[in-house]
């Protein structure tokens, strides 16, 4: 693994009208949910590069869903289409009225995928979940997930259900962008040395300007939370404060920031800062004043090698305990 720059090709495809560009602007030009309806429907294919974590530059084709389209991504273009894909995003409405003509569509995009980019990794999204009832959610989606991977030939794929009025549209981009990270180990392992070493009980690291999960570390009571979607509860309420903070300071949202927020209880105490350039961290910790200084200080003293480690794929700026490795041998993972 090295530092340079990755760009990697996404494909977002999926019928017209099944929600591929309000998701993408939501999660990436800062719109808010009610904003979406004021975009116009995607003629062919629109490109976008939108910039994660820095040094990945996620190359977006946004694939209007028109039948004529989907023809000559099939035909004429499919190689330009389907080479060198890195993600295929396919988007299907929940309210689609055709699952079997959309299960077909979807199978003759994943034999051309297979044809030119068998490695690609392929997330499927049942989409528009909100408009089924509360108590049908669950086996709705279910059923409608064993279809799509009765249909995916050999792929190993990833089904989200989403919506981009609840938290779901989160939860689902970040298992996607979680996927195209470089340097995830050394994040992966930084972040568990250092929850350890603060004795944290939760700790999420949010990309800066998505504020998707990156990655995240429990600890045994952490585990115990019984909110398993706070993640995502987190990224949809940090957007929505950055929107507020944004109408109230006459700044736009993308560049509506701040350095940090806390919540100290007699529980626990929370912290939310900025960390490195493209990131925020969560952190969580016991209750107590000695506790959330020793946290906040000992975080700051963080910044400077997890920024070094995640651009340069080397885990030397920051002590990382020795680790045992499976045949018994003590290595320094400082040797990366
Ligand atoms: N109810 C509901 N409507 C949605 C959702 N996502 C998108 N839509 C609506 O679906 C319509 C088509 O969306 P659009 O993003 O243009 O679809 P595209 O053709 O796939 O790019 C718009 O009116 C959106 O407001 C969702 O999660 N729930
Ligand atoms: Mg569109």
């Amino acid at each position: 693994m090295d530092g340079r720059k990755k760009k990697k090709k996404v494909l977002l495809m999926g019928k017209s009208g099944s929600g591929k560009s309000s998701m993408r602007s939501i999660i990436f030009s800062n719109y808010v949910a009610k904003d979406v309806r004021r975009l116009g429907a995607t003629i062919d294919v629109e490109h976008s590069h939108v910039k994660f974590m820095g040094n990945l530059t996620l190359n977006l084709w946004d694939c209007g869903g028109q039948d004529a389209f989907m023809e000559t991504y099939l035909a004429s273009q499919r190689s330009n289409i389907f080479s060198d894909v890195a993600v295929l995003i396919y988007v299907f409405d929940i309210e689609s009225r055709e699952v079997d003509r959309d299960l077909d569509t979807y199978h003759a995009i994943i034999t051309a995928l297979k044809e030119y980019s068998p490695h690609a990794y392929v997330f499927c999204l049942v989409h528009k979940l909100d408009l089924i009832q509360l108590e049908h959610r669950t086996r709705i989606y279910e059923e409608r997930s064993a279809l799509i991977r009765s249909r995916s030939d050999n792929f190993a794929i990833d089904t989200f259900g989403s919506s981009i009025w609840d938290q779901s549209l989160y939860k689902a981009w970040a298992g996607i962008v979680h996927r195209l990270i470089p340097n995830l180990t050394i994040i992966e392992r930084f972040l568990e040395a250092f929850a350890k070493r603060i004795d944290a009980e939760d700790v999420i690291l949010f990309e800066r300007s998505t504020f998707l999960t990156v990655t995240s570390v429990s600890s045994e009571v952490g585990e115990a939370n019984p909110y398993k979607d706070r993640h995502e509860r987190l990224s949809n309420i940090m957007k929505a404060f950055k929107h507020c903070a944004a109408r109230n300071t006459h700044t736009t949202p993308a560049s509506a920031g701040f350095v940090v927020m806390h919540t100290k209880s007699p529980l626990y105490n929370v912290f939310l800062g900025r960390f490195t350039d493209n990131t925020y961290i969560f952190v969580v910790v016991p209750p107590g004043e000695a506790a959330y200084n020793c946290a906040v200080l000992n975080t700051m003293l963080a910044r400077e090698g997890f920024a070094k480690a995640t651009n340069t794929g080397y885990g030397d700026g920051f002590p990382l305990p020795a680790m045992e490795t499976p045949d018994g041998e003590t290595t320094n993972s400082n040797n990366y």
